[in-house]
């Protein structure tokens, strides 16, 4: 580009930060070690009838034990970022009270160990794995303040090397899956009052976890959340069904992401909850509306949606047919536009300062070859149509500064077990040996080239 001058069509911005993620339950394995307490997840997978095939986290890809390895496989693949998740059971065994100094130890020497390889940490503080003492879990507010001590501890010790921090992974997961659908620990069905009350001290302690670690931070690090609001793609690229998706987004995500982009319930959400909206204190809206740095989100899936003037909203959300594509989790619809609709829909309404994709992947059924390996070409379609259209937002200048794959590696996908599998590394769970997959030697390709491939 330089000699010609021209700019390279398929070529992502200089700097653009490619990584891979994953989350502690789902790799750490080592449940019991140096004195880790319990969480919902050890509770609910050990509950028979919770988890596809009784699978539990107790071992995982054994990566407390193995970090050094995951290090050199991020290294092999060339990736200059790595989100991964803490245990908060591994720092405060309890949820809240003393911290225990061997938990602490570890993510030091995974962050030490990062930085030698020349590997950026981005830390995500609450993946889902909630410590047990806590009483009610979520359906108390007192979480939401543990949570914030949490953060404020944790932040004080990291903040040093660590500056990306993400206060919470994907709301609607830990609060209507977990409290409403109950498909995720702790797997309760509560009644509309109960589940947005659970809903609002989620985003409680995003707030004032913000607002912990503004207070606890070495200067220069940065806050953020991990959220995976519904985002939707435009029937027709017209202004009407463009403005249309933009209402979804809003609307749909009313108690969650817009909230926090609004420091607001929109009264439409509290008016559609009536009697059942959440019940809320002086300053949590404030706390809740707190400027982030930047804004990652997780980008799988997503419905067409087209302008409806008929409709309240304006809007009218086009559902699924049976046979629309989808990868081996039965909720993962192929939709590669919803990652750049996503990007576009939320900067032109709420212009985060930067943006993330903080995962992005797909399950697949992978056969092992003769040769030991596996190759996922599908996986490779899946993650080249979504990286296309991510190339187009980071064209079109929209402030996206990177990308992390879901995953690193196979690992514990929470109730399904191990059944469904994301990782661009095969984990052999007997031997716990980690192999490429092609779509790993495709993606070591796109960053080493900065270009689509
Ligand atoms: C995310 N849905 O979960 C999580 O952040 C990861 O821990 C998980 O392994 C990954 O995506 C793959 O599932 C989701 O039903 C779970 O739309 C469910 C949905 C989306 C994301």
């Amino acid at each position: 580009a330089a000699t010609t001058g021209r700019v390279d069509p398929l070529a992502f911005p200089d700097n653009f930060l490619w990584g891979a993620a994953t989350a502690a339950y789902q790799i750490e394995g080592a449940v019991k070690e140096d004195g880790r307490g319990l969480t919902n997840w050890d509770i609910f997978s050990h509950t028979p009838g919770k988890v596809a095939n009784g699978d539990t986290g107790d071992v995982a890809c054994d990566s407390y034990h193995r970090y050094q390895e995951d290090i050199a496989l991020l290294k092999a693949l060339g990736v200059k970022a790595y989100r991964f998740s803490i245990a908060w059971s591994r720092i405060f065994p309890d949820g809240r009270g003393q911290p225990n100094p061997k938990g602490v130890a570890y993510y030091d020497r995974l962050v030490d160990g990062l930085l030698a390889a020349g590997i950026t940490p981005h830390v995500t503080l609450f993946h889902w794995d909630l410590p047990h003492a806590l009483p009610g879990g979520w359906q108390n507010r007192d979480t939401a303040y543990a949570f914030a001590d949490y953060a404020s501890y944790m932040t004080a010790r990291l903040s040093d090397r660590v500056k990306h921090i993400m206060t919470v992974n994907e709301l609607r997961c830990f609060t209507d899956l977990s409290y409403m659908t109950g498909g995720k620990a702790p797997g309760l069905k509560l009644p509309m009052k109960e589940v947005n009350q659970v809903r609002h001290h989620g985003v409680l302690a995003h707030g004032l976890g913000v607002q912990a670690i503004r207070a606890a931070a070495k200067s220069g690090t940065q806050v953020g959340i991990a959220d995976n609001p519904n985002i939707y793609v435009p029937a027709i690229e017209t202004t009407d069904h463009i403005e249309a998706v933009k209402r979804a987004v809003r609307e749909e995500n009313a108690m969650f992401l817009t909230a926090i982009m609004e420091g607001a319930y929109r009264d439409t959400y509290l008016a559609a909850q009536g009697k059942d909206a959440p019940v809320v204190k002086a300053g949590d809206m404030r706390a809740i509306g707190s400027p982030l740095d930047f804004l990652s989100i997780n980008v799988y899936t997503g419905n067409t949606v087209r302008a409806d003037t008929a409709k309240p909203g304006g809007y009218d959300i086009l559902p699924r047919l049976p046979q629309s594509p989808r990868m081996a989790s039965p909720w993962l619809y192929v939709s590669p536009e919803v990652i750049y609709w996503g990007i576009r829909a939320i900067h032109e309404m709420w212009k985060p300062k930067a943006m993330y994709i903080s995962e992005n992947g797909c399950s697949t059924d992978d056969q092992l070859s003769a040769d030991g390996r596996v190759y996922d070409a599908d996986r490779v379609m899946y993650l080249r149509n979504y990286i296309t259209h991510l190339q187009r937002a980071a064209r079109e200048g929209l402030p996206i500064k990177g990308y992390f794959v879901w995953s690193l590696m196979d690992n514990f996908e929470w109730e399904d077990g191990y059944t469904k599998l994301f990782g661009i590394h095969h984990v052999d769970f007997k031997t716990q040996k980690r192999t490429p997959k092609l779509s790993a030697d495709w993606y070591r390709e796109l960053v080493r080239t900065n270009r689509l491939v």
